[in-house]
């Protein structure tokens, strides 16, 4: 065998280069280095394996997390060409897993995956593993390579004759180094596979959890693709129509694919992707589906006379309540834009989606007269509670309460007035308010005590929503005001963090999710630009004489006692609430920038679609699923870092 080292040429220097430079700035290539950056690497090599399943020759992935926190990728596609590279002299394996942006040399799909952190290659995942090891399997022979932080330890292995299937079975452990701390989430990695299974109908995902304390598997094939997406969105809602509209067609070499249904809620939930990558900033295939939407049932309700005043029309928000959509393309060339390169920039997509959608939407009203009629009602109800909702903000707005202008009395407010620096805190219960404003950084630390449960509004209409006290206050503190993404006035923003400071019970978790519940739906730009957090107070004080320690869960607290050679002359306090703490005390553990942990919410474009029914399964008005629910995701629902 020999070794790569010894071997020298100049494409060698090349890609040490380039290898050197991904170690370097691994955030440049995924984003960053947290839990994200190390969950996309697994998506990486997935999306090798789906794009192979896009071009037909490949219909069962599998993924498992192994014992030792490494990952498996194995697919049954082509397998990987090992064979030598005319000009280059080098396996095109060795190619693939060691040269940035090789893969467009091997494209096999048309849809290059390249948006945001997608598409950046394998040999990046290479880059930032310990070590990595690629098995092919091509006509009934064995090849293998293995590296270390991404240098070939020998040349491809030929392994000889084998039984097994074509396919490429890819191994990386993530290198400790550069992915700190982190640990692999199941159920985040289960959440993206899920959507790749509805975005690529029968196709077999499998994954598999093997380390000790959590073997599990699961399995995910939809014969009906994203018309099982939309049902799995709605399964805890109430429908307005027995099944999804359901549109495939491509037009200048864009297929689109839609799917679409009403149900009573008076949420909008539509997702988006192009090349099977989540839009979470939208982009011209999104305002083309939904100028047709609107035109279309416009035009119908018209010709049909289901207006009764000739002028009437109904606005894009009354079309668009209670509906939850799924649209996929495909786009060859796409180029994505926005702050997390999530937003299709196409120009011609717009017209593409608007066309295919408009036309097919109309056949089907026209073809389904029953359901056309019930959709057109519930848009004009929505219009005429739109209408009180105008109504209500307007009153509200005459009352200054959603003037920034004017602060309300209970917000004890910071000195700065930059946004960058300042913090609102929201804290539960007007003791803890207490010691939150006596303890606080004055300077940029604002506090904004709440009484007791704020509404659901998960439950509840937007008119119903603004008369609501608790709401309008933190509305007015924040300065953005309320609504969809277009409402919302950004630069009034009057805090860069929000933080969300809850006693560590069940009330505290309840309160939290109201308030997650609330931003998510009314502010949603905020979740998406991570301004909103959640301070972690902690469970217990344990003190030994003049020492005195902190727990922030029950692990800590163990670890601590073993320190302290058992609990002999050891006082422990758990904390009920907030309020036990004095100023001081809430100050060093929760609140100090220096010592306190907060934990970010982040929407990230893998799992957003399942944010959405995370909450109406948690708040809406089903109890069984939500029972099922918690008890299923018990340490997920704790978090909620989704
Ligand atoms: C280039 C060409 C061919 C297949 C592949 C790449 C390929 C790459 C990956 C990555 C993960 N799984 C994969 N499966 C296939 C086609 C070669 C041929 O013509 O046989």
């Amino acid at each position: 065998m020999t070794t790569v080292e010894q071997q020298y040429s100049a494409e060698k220097i090349q890609v040490l280069k380039g290898l050197e430079a991904v170690r370097k700035r691994p955030a440049m290539y995924i984003g960053d280095t947290s839990v994200r950056g190390l969950h996309h690497l697994v998506y990486e090599v997935v999306d090798n394996s789906i794009d192979e399943a896009m071009a037909g020759y490949c219909d069962n992935i599998e993924v498992f997390i192994n014992s030792d926190g490494s990952i498996t990728v194995a697919d049954n596609g082509r397998g990987i060409p090992v064979d030598e590279h005319p000009t280059e002299k080098r396996s095109a394996l060795e190619i693939v897993m060691t040269v940035l942006h090789a893969g467009g040399k091997f494209d096999r799909s048309s849809y290059k995956v390249s948006g945001g952190l997608h598409g950046v290659g394998v040999s990046v995942v290479n880059a930032l593993s310990e070590w990595c090891s690629v098995e092919v399997v091509r006509d009934k022979k064995l090849y293998k390579q293995e590296y270390c932080r991404g240098i070939p330890k020998s040349l491809v292995e030929d392994l000889g004759s084998v039984k097994r299937k074509n396919g490429t079975t890819t191994t990386f452990m993530p290198d400790k180094e550069i992915f700190k701390g982190t640990r692999y989430s199941y159920a985040t990695i289960c959440e993206r596979l899920r959507e790749l299974a509805f975005l690529n109908k029968k196709l077999y995902i499998k994954i598999f959890d093997k380390r000790e304390e959590s073997e599990r598997e699961e399995e995910y094939y939809y014969t009906g693709g994203i018309v099982e997406f939309v049902k799995y969105l709605d399964e805890n809602r109430t429908l307005i129509q027995p099944k999804p509209i359901y549109i495939e067609k491509e037009r200048e070499d864009v297929p689109v694919e839609i799917a679409l249904q009403y149900n009573d809620s008076y949420n909008e939930n539509i997702h988006t992707f192009v090349n099977n990558i989540n839009t979470i900033e939208g982009g011209t295939h999104l305002i083309g589906f939904k100028t047709a939407l609107t035109r279309t049932l416009n035009n119908y309700a018209l010709r049909n006379n289901l207006f009764k005043d000739a002028n009437y029309s109904l606005a894009g928000e009354d079309v668009r309540e209670g509906l939850t959509a799924v649209l996929s393309v495909k786009v060859s060339e796409p180029q994505f834009e926005g702050q997390t390169k999530t937003k299709l920039g196409n120009s011609e997509v717009k017209g593409i989606v608007e066309t295919v959608f408009g036309e097919s939407l109309n056949e089907y009203l026209e073809e389904n007269p029953g359901i056309a009629k019930k959709i057109i009602e519930k848009c004009l109800f929505s219009a005429r509670a739109r209408d009180a909702a105008r109504k209500a903000k307007e009153l509200a707005r005459r009352k200054n309460a959603l003037d920034s202008g004017s602060l309300p009395g209970k917000l004890a407010d910071c000195s700065i007035k930059d946004p960058k620096l300042c913090e609102l805190y929201l804290v539960e219960g007007d003791s803890a308010g207490g010691s939150a404003k006596q303890g606080r950084d004055r300077r940029y630390q604002a506090i904004l005590p709440l009484r007791g449960k704020i509404l659901n509004v998960e439950k509840t209409r937007l008119d119903k929503v603004l008369a609501n006290e608790e709401i309008r206050t933190i509305i007015s503190a924040i300065g953005v005001g309320a609504g969809v993404d277009e409402e919302l006035e950004m630069d009034n923003l009057r805090y860069g963090k929000i933080i969300i400071m809850t006693d560590a019970d069940v009330d505290g978790a309840h309160i939290r999710t109201l308030l997650l519940t609330f931003f998510f739906r009314q502010m949603r730009l905020l979740v998406e630009r991570g301004h909103i957090y959640i301070a972690q107070p902690p469970l217990y004080r344990i003190q030994k004489g003049k020492e005195e320690f902190y727990a922030y869960n029950d692990d800590e607290r163990d670890e601590i006692l073993r320190r302290l050679n058992g609990s002999k002359g050891v006082n422990i306090q758990r904390y009920k609430g907030l309020g036990e703490m004095n100023p001081d005390q809430l100050w060093s553990t929760t609140m100090d920038p220096e010592k306190r942990t907060v934990k970010r919410i982040i929407l990230d474009e893998a799992t957003a679609a399942s944010v959405d029914k995370t909450f109406n399964t948690l708040m809406g008005d089903a109890v069984e699923p939500r029972r099922l629910f918690i008890e299923q995701n018990a340490r997920y629902v704790q978090n909620l870092d989704v």
